[in-house]
Formats: structure tokens, C-alpha cells, sequence
């Protein structure tokens, strides 16, 4: 297939704009406005009975889990509602009674597509039938199941490598399609398994294992309700963990006080009005936050040095400010991480944080005589060049109060991905677990390869530099979830063949490979049937517990087949009936890789009864503190650097985050009610200060440019939105500032893009 291309497609779409309104910031999340909004959205989508029949079922026991974010449920969830606005929204745009016909595509060129904006994109609804690109067009056009796994299978044999092939995955996939996926890759020869997680949690894994020694967070929700203490640092949970503020609010009613770190004021940390009681509706909701730290972006490492450095002078005066038995027992490094907090002036790290003094202080009186803290965190933490040492840092001051392996205490990354986390336990990694591969090798018979795979960062590179020439998605959306959307527009064009299994249109579908191919499958609230018996699979939520979802609904087209099965049948179209694995088998029976990965995925046992209502948790050491597995047997301290961004004169650190409207790159609607933007996404939050000491007006519209390693990198058109952010930070929404984000700078050690510290200026139009 070496017919070149040159599809005219564009990467970044339209960059027109709408009416934009803008209105004052709302301070409370959720109650009434939050249910009407998120009832509107799904009632336009799916039809009021079906919307309503379906809210009721999600994330109860026999029903599906939440396709959103991986927030747990409760060990008895509300028998009326256990959902949120978001979770509604994320419902809706997946069962939406829209569809693609295959005579969409011959009216549609890929060239037509690919300069409507993502919204519009998303907005024509799901794909039905299995639709191929040939060489040299620009049309979609139908083909058969059959005929695509053969495609794929024929490409496959055709690589002088297995190495050539990536095959990434998006955090909604069942464990059991995550785990098929995987064992495909290693049985063709290749590590090369990017997930989402390396753009999103990786940070947090890598921190988390080096100083306690499991990549996962050690709370369970229960830890949260009796909690003295839970710090929110770097998380908007009133957008993106609605549920989580029900949490929140029964840690407040039990007497906790909680704490956010956060450029940002967010409204759901401000106020909350559960839409589960009568005052959710009718009162003034429960205030959230006791204080807030609105920390510079980027400076949570001076934060908590000067916050740990305040601790240790009151614990020299009363020696019980820190939890010295625990220390001495269980950890490594205490000594030198007092001795390096000498080494800072309080007075510079005050100053790098931008946070007064006396809210640091009553941060400092709060902790020093509570031990039931927990650190819940997300994307502000782990998407910097300095994310791992940002979380170990966070994990310093647990350690120092004994705040680990305790009931209410501990470590709470809050996953994206509703299966993010399940994906990554059955084996969606790029790296080496040797004793993992040791159970393949005995479980499964065939030898897994030993040489470390690519990761996103890693594929965007492989895929440009012309290493790569199949690129398959188990979901997701890469071009525009990735860095540097021209880079990755470019290597993934590279390509020979892309493959898309996905359940709605997005870029990634436009700019492809120059064979692609769009393999349109089931989702999470859509029964899944076989011989007409209804399937189930498992998925791990934040907290480490495994449960199964079975969904309800109809499924969009009977032309579509669910991931489990296309993964079973690529298989089976590549090794045929002779190969240890029975693709053809595994792909009808789910209990088949159930007992598959109860044999490889550490930790997993008796999943087919154990996922049953409540499910079961996975082990997790720290939960028995047991740090055997880490140097001396102990948890680890460690030493952190300050951050250095050396801004020139004219430029500004901003943060591409996510607004009301949107989940990762599908954008819902076009509002950001918290934040009082209507009707548009082209905008750019910035300081009143700093917009008049360089002559800006409201709605004034500007470009914003990167320039990293000498090249200058442009978003154009976007209005600037005055806002309550620290002087010096601006704040853009994902994806459209990705073409801002350099490929090849990234976190340390996890290689998470710095999509939330990007050097950038503003160049007025
Ligand atoms: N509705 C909805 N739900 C979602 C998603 C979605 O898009 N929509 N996405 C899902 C996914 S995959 C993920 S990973 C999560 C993401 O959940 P979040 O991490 O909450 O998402 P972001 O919008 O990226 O918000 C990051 C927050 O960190 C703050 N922040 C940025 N930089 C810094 C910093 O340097 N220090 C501190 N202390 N704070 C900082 C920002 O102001 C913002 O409030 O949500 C999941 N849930
Ligand atoms: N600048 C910047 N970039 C970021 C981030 C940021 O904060 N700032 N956040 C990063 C983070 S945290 C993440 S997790 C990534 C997200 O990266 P991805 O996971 O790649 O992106 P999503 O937008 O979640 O993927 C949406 C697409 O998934 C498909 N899909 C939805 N449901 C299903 C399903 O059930 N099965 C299948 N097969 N397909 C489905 C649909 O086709 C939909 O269009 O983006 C990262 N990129
Ligand atoms: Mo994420």
C-alpha cells in the first residue's frame, strides 16, 4: 500500500466564532439547575421514557456503571438516583438516537469534516456501520465486518516488525476488551501499548510507586466520610467528580474540614446543593472548601515545602505535631527531608506560591494536630514537567503525619476514565512486568516479548519519524488528546493503516492513515447479546474495586459488534483456529478471559462471582502497610526540586483545562455555567490586572503563542475572558490549545505532556 496521500484535512477545524456571553461565575454546583440541565441534555438526546428508565439503572448493582468518570459507588447506592449532571450528559451523548449512515460519508468528504469544529463533529451521533478509506479518497465507504478484520490481519503479516504497530487505548474500554487488546499485541510481538493514562495519571502512578510502593491511591470512599482532613489540590471535582461531593459533604457533616489548592476558585468547592436532599433543592447547599490556597500554577511543591517547613517548627515545640512511632517504623529518609527543608528561604517559597500568609498559616493549624488526612488530586498536579515530584511532595506531608494506611487517611488520586484504571490492571502497559509475563508465558502459551514498548509520547514520535506504519485505537480520540496536534497530525498520516474501534465521529476519524478504517461498536449502557443471552463485563473504578455493568438499552444498530468481540475476531483473522489463544472462543464467552485474567492480572480472583453486586477490592499493600517490595522494606520520603519556568518578560503560564461542556475531547455544548461562559470555547481567562497593564478589554481577541526549543507555535482567535486567577497564569480550555503543547516536553520519568504549565504569549488582533 504505498500509494501515497495528500488528503487536503485539516487538524485544528473551525476557528470561527459564536455570540459569546459571559456572566458571573456561579459559587454552588449541582441542586435543581444541575438536574434540569443535565435532564435537558439527555431528554433532547434520547427521548424522555428511554432517558429516565436508563438514568435509573446507572451505577446500581444490576445495572451498568457510569460511562463518565471513574468515580466509585456507594456500597448501597441511592435507589433514585445514583448520577450526576455530568454523568447524564456523558449518558446522553452515547445512547443519542443520532446516527451515521453509510450515505453520510458519500455526501461528507473527510476534507469537509475536518473543518467543522469538534462539537459539530460529535453532534451527528453514533456510527453504525463498519466504513473503510481507501488510498487516494476522500469518501468512507461500507465494508464488511469480515472484510476489515482480513484487512487488518493482511497489513499485520505484512510489517517487517511487530514493533511497527501500535495499538493504543482509551480509559472506557471493558477489562475484558482492555485484556484481549493487550494479549493480542504481545502475542503479535510488541509492548507498543499507549493508554490515556500517560497523558492523565501516569504521574501519579510512577510517585506513587516509588515512595509506597503500589501505582494506585490507598483511600476507599468509606476513608472519605470521617476524614479531619482531605485536601483538594489541583481537581475540579464540581465538573469532572460531581459524585465525589456528596463524599465531601458527608466528611463535612461528620465535623472534616476540607481544603483546596487551586488556581481557581471552583464552584463546586465553594458551595454544593445535593440534588438527593429536599435542602439540595430549596436551601443554600453545604459549603464546601473551609479554606482555599489559590496556589500559581505549578508552585504546590514551594506550597507544601513552606507548609511542611511550618510543621516542623511546631513539632520540635510539642513533639506531636508529626506521627514519630509510625515514621520510625515505617519509613526511610526522614532525616535528610528535614534536613533538605533547610535549605529553602520561607520568604521565596511565600512568594513563589502567590498565596497570602495567613491563609498558609491556617493551613499549617488546621494539620497540625489531625492524623485522618487525605490528599485527593488530579490533572493540576501530574500534567507538568515536575508532576511525579509534585505528587511525592503531597505524599512528604502524609508520611509525616502518619496519614498512610489508616482508616480516613491516605492517597486519592481520582481517576479519569471510568476503566481507566481496570485497563492498565489487565495488562494495557508499555513497560515490563516480568512476573506478569512469566503467567502469560505459563497461562496463556506464548512468550510475550521482552523489550519495553512505546507510550504516547513515544507512538506520536515513532508515528512522525516514519517507525510506525499501524495504528489501531481501542477508543479515544489521540490526534486531538495528544500534544502538539500538528506533530501528531503528521505522524499519524505516516501511517499505512489506522484503525478507529470508537462509538462516535471525532478528528482522529479525519486524518488518518492512508487505508483507515472505523470499526463501530457497543457502549456502556447498551446490552450486549449473544444468542439471546445479555453479556456482562468488568471494570475497576478509582478505588481499586472490581464490579460488573450490563447495560440496558437497545444497541444503536445491530451492524455494530462489541470490543471484546472485533478484538476476538482481529485475532482470530490473524492467527487462525492454530494458535494457543481460541480468539474465536474468547470473543463468544466472556467467562473464557475472565478466568484469563484471573490467571495473568495480579490480584484479580474469582472475578466471574466476586464482580457480583458490590464487587471486591483488589489487594493494595499500602492498605496493609506492607512496603516490603521498596528499598529497606519501608515507605520513602523523598527529596523534590523547586520548580524553575524562567518566564521572559512578556510571557504568561497557562493551563488548558476542561470546561462544564465537555468530557476529554467529545464537547457536549458549548456553556461553562460555573464559569459564566455561554455560547463559546475560543477564550482565554486572564488576571483584570494583568489585561489592563497590557492595554486588553473584555472579548479583545488575541493569538496565543508557545515558543519552545526555538520554534513558535500559534492557537489563533481567541477571546479573553477577565477572571479570578492568580496575576501571571492564564487559563485556555483542551483540546483547542493543544497545538501549543511541544511533543517532546513532558513530565519526568512518566512523560505526561505539560499540558497544564505551558509557556505562552499573548499577541492582540
Ligand atoms: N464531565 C467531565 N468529567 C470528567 C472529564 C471531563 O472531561 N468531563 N474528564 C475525565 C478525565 S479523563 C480526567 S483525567 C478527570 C480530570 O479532572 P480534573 O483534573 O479535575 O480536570 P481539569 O479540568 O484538567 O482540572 C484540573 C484542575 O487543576 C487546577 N490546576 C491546574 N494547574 C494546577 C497547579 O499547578 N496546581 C494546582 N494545585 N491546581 C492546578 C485547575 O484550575 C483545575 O481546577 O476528569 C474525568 N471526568
Ligand atoms: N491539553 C490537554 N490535553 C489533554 C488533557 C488536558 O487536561 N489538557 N487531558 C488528557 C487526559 S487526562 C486524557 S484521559 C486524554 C483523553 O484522551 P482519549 O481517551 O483519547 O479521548 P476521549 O476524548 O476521552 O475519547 C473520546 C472518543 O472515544 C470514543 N468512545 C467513547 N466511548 C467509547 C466506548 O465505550 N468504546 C469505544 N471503543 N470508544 C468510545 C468516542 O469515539 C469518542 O469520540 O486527553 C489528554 N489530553
Ligand atoms: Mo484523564
Amino acid at each position: 500500500m504505498d500509494n501515497k496521500t495528500e488528503r487536503n484535512v485539516s487538524f485544528r477545524g473551525s476557528e470561527e466564532f459564536l455570540d459569546i456571553e459571559i456572566k458571573e461565575p456561579v459559587t454552588h454546583a449541582a441542586g435543581y439547575l444541575g438536574v434540569r440541565e443535565a435532564l435537558k441534555h439527555t431528554f433532547k438526546e434520547m427521548g424522555v421514557l428511554r432517558s429516565m428508565r436508563t438514568l435509573l439503572s446507572m451505577n446500581q448493582k444490576d445495572g451498568f456503571d457510569c460511562p463518565s468518570c471513574a468515580w466509585p459507588d456507594p456500597e448501597h447506592p441511592s435507589p433514585v438516583a445514583e448520577y450526576c449532571e455530568n454523568g447524564a450528559k456523558a449518558l446522553g451523548d452515547e445512547a443519542t438516537r443520532e446516527q451515521i449512515s453509510s450515505g453520510f460519508f458519500q455526501k461528507n468528504s473527510v476534507e469537509d469534516l475536518s473543518r467543522l469544529t469538534d462539537y459539530e463533529l460529535n453532534k451527528f451521533g453514533r456510527l453504525i456501520e463498519p466504513m473503510v478509506l481507501k488510498p487516494g479518497s476522500v469518501h468512507y465507504e461500507p465494508v464488511s465486518w469480515q472484510a476489515a478484520f482480513d484487512l487488518i490481519a493482511s497489513e499485520l503479516k505484512k510489517l517487517d516488525n511487530p514493533d511497527e504497530a501500535i495499538f493504543y487505548t482509551s480509559g472506557r474500554s471493558s477489562n475484558e476488551a482492555a485484556f484481549l487488546y493487550g494479549m493480542f499485541a504481545r502475542a503479535l510481538g510488541t509492548n507498543n501499548l499507549p493508554d490515556c493514562s500517560n497523558m492523565c495519571h501516569e504521574s501519579s502512578g510512577v510517585a506513587l510507586g516509588e515512595t509506597l510502593g503500589i501505582g494506585k491511591g490507598s483511600t476507599t470512599l468509606e476513608d472519605l466520610y470521617e476524614a479531619e482532613v482531605i485536601l483538594i489540590a489541583g481537581q475540579n471535582p464540581g465538573t469532572n467528580h460531581p459524585r465525589m461531593l456528596s463524599a465531601l459533604e458527608k466528611c463535612k457533616q461528620n465535623g472534616g474540614k476540607v481544603i483546596s489548592i487551586n488556581p481557581l476558585e471552583e464552584s463546586g468547592l465553594v458551595n454544593f446543593k445535593n440534588p438527593q436532599h429536599l435542602n439540595g433543592w430549596i436551601g443554600g447547599g453545604e459549603d464546601m472548601a473551609d479554606i482555599h490556597l489559590p496556589v500559581n500554577i505549578n508552585q504546590d511543591i514551594p506550597l507544601v515545602k513552606l507548609i511542611l517547613k511550618k510543621l516542623v517548627v511546631l513539632d520540635q515545640q510539642s513533639k506531636d505535631v508529626f506521627d514519630h512511632a509510625f515514621i520510625e517504623k515505617y519509613t526511610d529518609g526522614y532525616d535528610a527531608l528535614i534536613n533538605d527543608l533547610k535549605n529553602y528561604d520561607s520568604e521565596d517559597l511565600l512568594k513563589q506560591t502567590g498565596v497570602s500568609e495567613e491563609r498558609i498559616n491556617e493551613t499549617v493549624v488546621l494539620l497540625a494536630n489531625k492524623s485522618k488526612i487525605i490528599v485527593c488530586w488530579a490533572m493540576g498536579l501530574t500534567q507538568h514537567k515536575n508532576g511525579v515530584e509534585n505528587i511525592r511532595e503531597y505524599i512528604n506531608l502524609l508520611l509525616l503525619k502518619g496519614a498512610i494506611g489508616k482508616p480516613n487517611a491516605g492517597t486519592c488520586p481520582v481517576r479519569g476514565h471510568s476503566n481507566v484504571q481496570g485497563d492498565r490492571s489487565v495488562g494495557i502497559q508499555h513497560f515490563i512486568d516480568k512476573e506478569m509475563n512469566e503467567r502469560i508465558k505459563k497461562h496463556l502459551g506464548f512468550t510475550p516479548p521482552d523489550q519495553e514498548g512505546v507510550d504516547v509520547v513515544g507512538s506520536m514520535k515513532a508515528m512522525y519519524e516514519g517507525n510506525a506504519k499501524i495504528f489501531m485505537c481501542l477508543g479515544g480520540n489521540f490526534l486531538m488528546a495528544a500534544s502538539d496536534t500538528e506533530y501528531t497530525a503528521k505522524g499519524i498520516q505516516n501511517c499505512d493503516l489506522t484503525v478507529q474501534i470508537s462509538t462516535k465521529l471525532n478528528r482522529t476519524h479525519l486524518i488518518t492513515g492512508k487505508t483507515a478504517l472505523i470499526l463501530p461498536t457497543i457502549g456502556r449502557s447498551e446490552k450486549d447479546i449473544k444468542d439471546g443471552k445479555a453479556r456482562h463485563f468488568t471494570v475497576e473504578n478509582s478505588m481499586g474495586r472490581v464490579k460488573r455493568s450490563k447495560g440496558i438499552l437497545k444497541p444503536a444498530a445491530d451492524t455494530i459488534m462489541s470490543e471484546p468481540e472485533i478484538i476476538a475476531n482481529i485475532g482470530h483473522a490473524y492467527f487462525g483456529d492454530d494458535h494457543p489463544m481460541k480468539w474465536k472462543t474468547l470473543g463468544e464467552d466472556y467467562d473464557l478471559i475472565r478466568t484469563q485474567i484471573d490467571q495473568v492480572a495480579k490480584g484479580f480472583s474469582k472475578t466471574k462471582e466476586r464482580s457480583k453486586g458490590a464487587g471486591y477490592y483488589l489487594p493494595n499493600n499500602v492498605r496493609e502497610l506492607d512496603f516490603s517490595m521498596l528499598p529497606n522494606g519501608k515507605a520513602q520520603f523523598s527529596i523534590n526540586r523547586l520548580p524553575h519556568h524562567d518566564l521572559e518578560k512578556d510571557e504568561y503560564m497557562m493551563m488548558t483545562i476542561r470546561s462544564h461542556d465537555q468530557f476529554n475531547t467529545t464537547i457536549y455544548g458549548l456553556d461553562d455555567r460555573y464559569r459564566g461562559v455561554y455560547n463559546a470555547r475560543r477564550v482565554i481567562f486572564m488576571n483584570i490586572n494583568d489585561m489592563k497593564a497590557i492595554g486588553l478589554n473584555k472579548l479583545d481577541v488575541v493569538d496565543i503563542t508557545s515558543t519552545y526549543d526555538d520554534k513558535v507555535r500559534t492557537a489563533h482567535n481567541f477571546k479573553v475572558v477577565p477572571y479570578n486567577i492568580p496575576s501571571g497564569n492564564l487559563a485556555s480550555y483542551f483540546p483547542e490549545t493543544n497545538v501549543l503543547v511541544p511533543y517532546n516536553h513532558f513530565a519526568e520519568r512518566s512523560k505526561t505532556p505539560i499540558s497544564k504549565s505551558i509557556k505562552v504569549r499573548l499577541v492582540k488582533k
